[in-house]
């Protein structure tokens, strides 16, 4: 068997059991994308219109369901109907820090029911172990998957070191729901002990921190582009916020357009490069 670097994303897709991970994997052959769009704006109106201009050129969108100031569930159906009319799945990018308990009910309950809508979430393994058994006492009964945040692409960031190590440690602990990770490169082989071995392990890799036009936001932000992130570092998913919808929320839709397919042709080109095939 191939290194998971060179095994395709179809190939990938029959190895695993988890729903959610497996239906990531089939879109992203299907569609020939691994553009994840990030879309952190605050109005109704902008997030859909958005979310059906760059519809076709992904295969995730990844929300933060609560910088929506004008929300109400019918915005989580017209999600849903997109993600049926573009064929994409969704991520909310909740980033869970709690105890189990309460992290379930974030997670089951409240305004937003993630779990209701979300194929995927993630969590900072911060509180331990305890976090996984909380969310996937809601998650693994709807078939939802888990990414843990492992490391951070902000300048500064404390996720490195021995807490990715004991990150990747709980992930392999909990392969049914915890499909991947939130990092900056692959995970293979961290955190293993003596006599443990990664051999047919294969957690998903999702990076934000990618743009082409711009080294960072003067917030800590900080930008690597696609080929770095999927060929030199071995990533799975690129994550896209600003530098696909702009300065203006995306106001001027052939943009967006242009951006999204500009991501969408510069990540499946270092994939392509990766496997070393154009398939
Ligand atoms: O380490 C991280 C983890 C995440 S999930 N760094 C990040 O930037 N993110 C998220 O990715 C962040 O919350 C934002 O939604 C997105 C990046 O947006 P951009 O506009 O900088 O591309």
């Amino acid at each position: 068997m191939a290194s998971i670097l060179k095994q395709t994303y179809s190939q990938r897709a029959a190895n695993h059991t988890n729903p959610a991970a497996k239906a990531l994997l089939e879109t992203i052959a299907r569609k020939r994308s691994n553009l994840c769009v990030s879309v952190d704006v605050t109005k109704k109106a902008d997030f859909l219109r958005i979310i059906d201009v760059v519809g076709p050129y992904i295969c995730l969108v990844k929300t933060h369901v609560d910088v929506i100031e004008d929300f109400d569930y019918s915005l989580v159906e017209q999600l849903q109907e997109l993600s049926v009319k573009h064929d994409f799945q969704i991520f909310e990018d909740r980033k869970f820090a709690d105890i189990g308990n309460t992290v379930a009910l974030q997670y089951s309950s409240g305004v937003y029911k993630i779990a209701q809508w979300s194929h995927i979430t993630n969590a900072h393994p911060v509180p331990g172990p305890s976090i996984i058994t909380g969310l996937s006492s809601v998650g693994l009964p709807l078939g939802r998957g888990l990414l843990l945040l492992a490391e951070m692409s902000t300048k500064g960031s404390l996720a490195v070191g021995s807490y990715t190590e004991e990150a990747v440690r709980m992930a392999r602990a909990n392969r049914d729901f915890v499909i991947g990770f939130i990092a900056q490169r692959r995970m293979d082989g961290i955190g293993l002990r003596d006599g443990e071995s990664s051999a047919g392990e294969d957690f998903l890799v999702l990076t934000p921190g990618v743009g082409l036009d711009v080294k960072g936001d003067g917030m800590g932000q900080q930008y690597r582009t696609p080929r770095e992130v999927v060929l030199e570092s071995g990533c799975d998913v690129i994550i896209v916020g600003r530098g696909i919808y702009g300065k203006d929320n995306g106001a001027n839709p052939d943009a967006v357009r242009a951006q999204a397919e500009r991501y969408r042709a510069e990540g499946w080109k270092a994939y392509q490069e990766r496997i070393g095939s154009s398939a």
